[in-house]
């Protein structure tokens, strides 16, 4: 099967959002009055929950609190959760979070090439949006699917995200590659059956990802890959092209560069 789709996460491939989340998560807690604070260390740690209010509440239940305590703050999760995305979206209007080397690229040569693109993310739907609009304006509409948050109940590494990704395109898995920066996005993405690609960010550079490829960045004329990963990849960045065949290689067919053999 050819690549009908390229489906990216969001927070850490097509930007590196995370030290606004971070910023914004412990600016919400100020706002409630709580004397939490989420050093660099400790989210990157607490990044091993996906989800914000699920993250929220794991932080709580790492708390030494009387049982009551816990039960309260609980409850007000999803209303600090609510305030966090409130500052979040605010703060990423400054546009402080580019698109990563590489993405602006390849989006625009799928585009260019009529393959469709879609999101499938953890984050919050208002989040995608306030980062999509900042970062691409109206070329946020080249993303025919957008699947994220509380969309599915089980977020990654379980792979429901991506599977009501491929769903909402009509597509399966064969005909899509998945682009992410993190170990539970990568296995998500495997267990959809994806062709995965991952470009650890900051926060997760140095982790073991069961990836297809692994790159720094997809790369760009500004931002070559280094030597050793062009040469893997076959060109000085990742473009649509050697895309498609390390994903045929991949699926078993053996694809004299830019033609399916006979
Ligand atoms: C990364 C996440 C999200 C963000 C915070 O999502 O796990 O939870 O850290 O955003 P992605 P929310 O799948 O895009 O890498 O607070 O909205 O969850
Ligand atoms: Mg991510």
């Amino acid at each position: 099967m050819s690549v009908s789709a390229l489906i990216f996460d969001v927070d850490g491939t097509l930007a590196d959002t995370e030290e606004t989340h971070r910023q914004a998560f412990n600016y919400a807690f100020l706002r409630f009055g709580l004397d939490w604070e989420w050093s660099k260390a400790r989210y990157r740690e607490l990044l091993a929950v996906s989800g914000g209010k699920e993250r929220i509440a794991h932080f709580i239940d790492t708390l030494p609190l009387a049982e009551g305590d816990r039960v309260r703050l609980r409850g007000i999760v999803p209303a600090i959760h609510r305030a966090k995305t409130e500052l979040y979206t605010e703060l990423i209007g400054d546009g402080r979070c580019p698109l990563r080397p590489g993405v602006a690229r390849l989006l625009g040569e799928a585009r260019d090439a009529g393959v469709r693109l879609a999101i499938a993310s953890t984050t919050t739907s208002a989040n995608v949006h306030a980062l999509l609009a900042r970062q691409m304006g109206g070329s946020a509409r080249w993303f025919d699917t957008i699947a994220c948050g509380d969309l599915v109940a089980s977020k990654k590494p379980a792979p429901d995200i991506y599977r009501a990704a491929l769903a909402a395109m009509g597509l399966s898995s064969a005909q899509a590659v998945a682009f992410e920066d993190s170990v539970n996005g990568v296995r998500a993405a495997k267990a959809a059956g994806l062709f995965t690609v991952v470009t650890p960010s900051q926060w997760s550079n140095g982790e073991a990802f069961d990836a297809d490829l692994a790159l720094d960045h997809l790369g760009d004329a500004d931002h070559p890959l280094r030597p050793e990963q062009a040469r893997l990849v076959g060109a000085p960045w990742l473009g649509l092209a050697e895309l498609r065949a390390l994903h045929a290689a991949a699926s078993g067919r053996v694809v004299a560069f830019g033609r399916s053999a006979a």
